[in-house]
């Protein structure tokens, strides 16, 4: 559909072009232009001029993508970095690039010593400089939070932004401030700022974590598109209107750019490989794959269509500010960092939307070893505790998935508060959300996602009878696949279970019974040591302080705790 969509474009293209080149241009302000013009330091290169004759405003039509402030545009070839080049930190000043380090967790002194406007390569595919957009796009509010962030690399991004998106679809750039600690993200920013007049600042007066800080942004955004990005980034070269255009096309399309990387340890530009999209393993780790080639064939990708992509890594897109809030934007529940692209990105795909990485908009970002800010809680259970909301509201069955890879402390639910879902809950419903198996079988179908962790029989090699459950009890009995009391799932919560009942031990006593299944009951789960362990293969209960194993009794009539041993078969 988009394909015919772009031909349809480019021919209308031509046709226009035919008819009268100038008509279908945009009109750009004065004021437009002189906002950009005036600000600050760095000056908008090359472009911005061609956009500034006067013209007829048009609603329709399309215009070859705008490449403001390309590689080529005057430079001081020699400052530091420049060209997106690797810079060198000077031999005598190892020990003071060393020290600053930890101020954002990359090489602060050196990106202190590269212009704020430097230029990058433009690392778009070909045909991206061709590719046409429609005249009449969205308007945006580009939203950065920051929490301490280096003096350098926040003005750096917000020069790019200024420098590389046309002046007229660019409403504002929104700085929240998510109570910063740091003097100059004060008066000092201010100062800088007033030089900006499309750059708003916004403090916030208690610390709220990104996910709060971005809903802050987006509730004062004036333009019709929200575009979030990090605040240690640079907008390459033509990067906005392939983002507006995706939305343009269906406001429901969330659009990503290509994250390419800029480098923590000499600032370098790195261009990253083609077809990359985002993905999640469990217990929902964000990471980026490959495409599948088959799928590149089949559908005859090129390097520059958007690409379908189940999770989003969280910073950097584009959406329709309206679409945001029909969403419900994002669970307001989520603390200071993560969790939040996985909850955004089940939230479009299961609730009608799309998200894309769109390869002709291009965004490079430091990738920091830690995060350079203080959580005011453990970072871990922070995150933790995020996902787990997420994983409540959005997972269904598949939750077990989550809890089982990892996150042990997280199944004694009185351990941890994950806080009230009853809004998130109901949000889903109302919003009439698919369910999340859709999701895997219509996104992200190339994911493990079995709901247990094994399933058959339980075979004991001292007996060898399997265990079944015969009138409300446990016993041993001749193997028999085919017999439906046979069948066991060893869950990823780690229980024994057969329908709805458990094996479990009675109160840390040796005896071992049938109750109904409860995960949050530490009794129920049993720790399967697999059989190239040095016990052998066993079955520990968990509870048990001195971790006891499932054995059979001689006659096979019942099932006991006892001390683990390698040699006893009857453990095994
Ligand atoms: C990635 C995302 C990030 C976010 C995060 C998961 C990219 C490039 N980055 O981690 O946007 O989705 O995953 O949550 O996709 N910040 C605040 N207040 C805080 C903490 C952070 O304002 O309490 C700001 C911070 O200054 C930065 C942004 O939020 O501008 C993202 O934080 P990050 O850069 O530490 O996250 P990152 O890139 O590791
Ligand atoms: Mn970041």
């Amino acid at each position: 559909k988009d394909k015919s969509a772009i031909q349809e474009n480019k021919a209308a293209h031509k046709k226009d072009d035919l008819k009268n080149k100038e008509k279908h241009n945009h009109v750009i302000s004065k004021s437009d232009l002189n906002a950009t013009k005036e600000a600050g330091e760095p000056k908008p290169h090359q472009g911005v001029d061609s956009l500034a004759k006067p013209l007829v405003k048009r609603k329709s039509g399309f215009h070859k993508v705008y490449s403001l402030d390309v590689t080529g545009a005057p430079r001081d070839a020699k400052a530091v970095g420049q060209y997106g080049n690797a810079a060198e930190v000077p031999g005598d000043k190892a020990v003071e690039a060393k020290s600053r380090w930890a101020e954002g967790h990359f090489n602060v002194f050196l990106s202190d010593q590269i212009p704020l406007d430097r230029a990058i390569p433009d690392t778009r595919p070909q045909t991206c400089s061709q590719s046409v957009v429609h005249n009449d796009l969205p308007t945006t509010s580009v939203i950065f939070c920051f929490v301490d962030e280096v003096w350098s690399t926040l003005l750096r991004s917000v020069h790019s932004v200024l420098n590389r998106s046309p002046p007229h679809l660019l409403v504002e750039i929104l700085l929240v401030d998510d109570c910063s600690t740091r003097d100059y993200l004060g008066e000092q920013l201010d100062e800088y700022m007033k030089k900006l007049p499309k750059v708003r600042i916004i403090r916030l007066k208690e610390r709220q974590g990104l996910i709060r800080a971005r809903l802050a942004g987006a509730a004062v955004a004036k333009g019709e598109v929200l575009t979030f990005l990090d605040s240690h980034v640079e907008c390459n070269v033509g990067w906005l209107e392939p983002l507006l255009e995706r939305v343009y096309l269906d406001r429901r399309k969330v659009a990503c750019p290509v994250i390419e990387v800029i480098s923590d340890k000499d600032m370098s530009y790195v261009l990253v490989d083609n077809f990359q999209r985002g993905i999640f393993k469990w217990p929902l780790v964000f990471g980026w794959n490959t495409l599948p080639e088959e799928h590149i064939k089949k559908n005859n990708m090129s390097v520059s269509d958007p690409i379908r992509c189940p999770v989003m890594a969280g910073g950097l897109f584009s959406i329709d500010k309206k679409y945001f809030y029909e969403l419900g934007a994002y669970d307001p529940g989520l603390d200071v960092w993560g969790g939040e692209n996985m909850e955004i990105s089940f939230k479009i795909w299961m609730c009608g939307g799309e998200i894309e990485i769109i390869p002709c908009s291009r965004v490079g970002h430091i990738f920091r070893g830690q995060n350079p800010y203080k959580f005011p809680k453990d970072r871990q259970k922070t995150v933790e505790r995020n996902l787990a909301r997420v994983a409540e509201v959005w997972l269904d069955e598949y939750k077990d998935l989550f809890y089982g890879h990892g996150y042990h402390h997280l199944l004694d639910r009185t351990a941890v508060d994950i806080g009230d879902l009853t809004e998130q809950i109901a949000l889903r419903k109302k919003l009439n959300c698919t369910s999340f198996k859709w999701y895997l079988d219509n996104v992200y179908s190339d994911i493990e996602a079995h709901l247990v962790k094994a399933e058959g029989l339980m075979f004991n090699h001292g007996l060898r009878k399997c265990l079944a459950i015969h009138e409300d009890a446990l016993s041993f009995t001749i193997c028999d696949l085919s017999k439906k009391n046979q069948h066991f799932n060893y869950t990823w919560v780690r229980l024994l279970r057969q329908q709805d009942v458990c094996i479990s031990p009675r109160d840390q006593q040796a005896n071992v019974t049938l109750e109904p299944c409860d995960p949050s009951k530490p009794l129920q789960r049993w720790f399967h040591k697999p059989a190239d362990s040095a016990l052998g293969e066993h079955l520990i209960a968990e509870a048990t302080t001195q971790h006891l194993c499932l054995e059979a009794g001689l006659h096979g009539s019942s099932l006991h705790l006892n001390l683990c041993e390698p040699s006893n078969s009857l453990q095994k």
